[in-house]
């Protein structure tokens, strides 16, 4: 079963994933509403799979005799600078959560509870992943600075860019 003090530890890290999903959500109902429907269906799928990562860590408590616990939603930021901000925010996010995700590793560790930290594997893979896409697209963003034909582009190219969950 899982000690009282993980099961806690796990319950904040679901709160922080239903964040990035509902923050990601923002950030593409903004984009959407400025014309950017590429890049607003890839923030939409994104925020998706924070849901999704929510999901897996309720179900993980549960099935470890815990109980994983719906948090309240808070509203996140609605208006964002332009695109180029979303993505630097993205990026620091993402960074946000590894960190957050290394520290329940360190911590399972120190617990001894080898079960959570095999679980937490997929986080650790997931977060390399995500934060190695948000890096590419800054990048890409970066290169096509106040190109308007480069813009619109990139935001059909993001229509189909794949995420995984
Ligand atoms: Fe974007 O990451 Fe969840 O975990």
């Amino acid at each position: 079963k899982l000690a009282d003090k993980t099961e806690q530890a796990l319950n904040e890290q679901v709160e922080l994933e239903a964040a990035s999903s509902q923050y990601y959500l923002a950030m593409a109902s903004w984009a959407e509403v400025q014309g950017y429907n590429g890049i607003a269906e890839f923030l939409y799928r994104h925020s998706d799979e924070e849901r999704v990562h929510m999901l897996k860590l309720i179900r993980f408590i549960n099935d470890r005799g815990g109980h994983g616990v719906v948090p309240a939603l808070k509203q996140p930021t609605v208006k964002f600078k332009s695109i180029l901000g979303i993505f630097e925010e993205v990026l620091n996010h993402e960074i946000l959560v590894s960190t957050e995700i290394n520290k329940l590793v360190d911590m399972c560790l120190q617990e001894k509870d080898y079960t959570t930290h095999t679980f937490l594997q997929w986080y650790v893979n997931e977060q390399i992943e995500e934060e190695k896409m948000a890096r590419q697209i800054l990048d890409k963003l970066k290169l096509i600075g106040e190109d308007k034909g480069g813009m619109y582009i990139f935001d059909r190219d993001m229509g189909s860019l794949q995420t995984q969950d």
